[in-house]
């Protein structure tokens, strides 16, 4: 009798040869968190990795209501009439997403979500932001395998962020919209500093005006910025997600900084240093858990929290005595 393949060996086979289904069964299994579907998740994953192939990661970041899923909508169909196959992934910590904001994302994407090559998920929910991005990262991985060659991770630009994001992506679009006061005082310069391309979106009708002023502003701020890792500053684009002003102008700048990236090797180095990162992220994570779930330091912990809260104990002194507890430190 011959033996049957095991589900993630067999969901990997499908959707290397296209099946949608699969893809999201096998995201599904990536994002599980019951234990027993962990060692299949990990397998998959680590065989999904060999498929490899030239993708480009692009995060989509800007404040809540700036444009983000229209303009992937648009920018999406726009890489697949380049002859890419586009997957887009969310990043939303925040919610618990139901399905009445999928349903929300899906309308915004309209078009997209009635392409053959394109593939549409939403954020996984709940959890800390490093295991929403950890999940979207083994997703991201899956949707490769599957032949997906263009990544558009859309993401919410809250600040803390941006630092997880950034380990996902080989390039960034920060969004932004001229004249509402998130155009230069409001917008974190840590934001600014991870961008390598911005686009004032809205660039239509009466807000024209508006936007150009803010692009000018915004190229001088810029200039007095250090340059990102690629030795590069990010140009400021106007668009609009709506009327499809600039979308192709932004669709040639990322492709050509995706390209340079390639050919100055930033982008391998980029991507190897963000390995480490996960690396090592997934290690602290672990200890972390490890230490948290031990059985003498939940006993231990309760009491002395209630003490520091109190001012009865200095926090280091606590922290030590915890450390002491669990076989760390003198
Ligand atoms: N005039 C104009 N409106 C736009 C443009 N792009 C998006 N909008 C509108 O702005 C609103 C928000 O657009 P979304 O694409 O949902 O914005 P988002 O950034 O994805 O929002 P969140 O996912 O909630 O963070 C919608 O009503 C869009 O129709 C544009 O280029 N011009
Ligand atoms: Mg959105």
């Amino acid at each position: 009798m011959s033996q049957m393949p095991d589900l993630p060996t067999q969901l990997l086979e499908q959707l290397r040869s296209g099946d949608r289904v699969a893809l999201s069964r096998a995201i599904t299994l990536v994002e599980s968190t019951r234990a027993a579907d962990m060692p299949g998740a990990r397998n998959l994953v680590r065989n999904a990795m060999q498929t490899g192939n030239a993708s480009v990661r692009v995060g989509i970041t800007g404040i809540p209501g700036v444009g983000k899923s229209t303009l992937i909508d648009v920018l999406g169909s726009h890489l697949i009439g380049m002859g890419h196959r586009v997957a887009v992934l969310a990043i939303d910590p925040s919610s618990t997403r139901t399905g009445g904001s999928i349903l929300g994302d899906k309308t915004r994407m309209e078009r997209l979500a009635g392409e053959e090559n394109a593939f549409i998920r939403p954020s996984p929910s709940g959890g800390n932001l490093g295991g929403v991005a950890r999940r979207t990262r083994e997703a991201m991985i899956l949707c490769e395998a599957a032949g997906y060659d263009r990544i558009l991770i859309e993401t919410v630009g809250v600040g803390q962020n941006e630092a997880a994001v950034d380990q996902l992506t080989d390039l960034n679009l920060l969004l932004m919209i001229g004249g509402t006061g998130d155009s230069l005082q409001g917008i974190k310069r840590g934001i600014m500093e991870a961008a390598d391309v911005i686009a004032i979106n809205k660039s239509d009708g009466d807000n024209d005006r508006r936007n150009r002023r803010a692009a000018m502003d915004l190229r001088q701020a810029i200039a007095l910025l250090p340059p990102r890792e690629s030795g590069h500053r990010p140009p400021v684009l106007l668009c609009s997600a709506i009327t499809g002003m600039g979308i192709e102008a932004l669709a040639d700048e990322l492709e050509n900084a995706a390209l340079r990236d390639h050919v100055s090797g930033h982008g391998r180095h980029r991507r190897q240093e963000q390995a480490r990162w996960w690396m090592r992220t997934t290690v602290e994570e672990a200890l972390v858990d490890g230490f948290y779930n031990d059985p003498r330091i939940r006993n231990a912990l309760p009491a002395l929290e209630e003490r520091v809260r109190n001012g009865e104990m200095n926090p280091f002194d606590a922290a030590r005595e915890l450390l002491r507890q669990y076989g760390h430190g003198e």
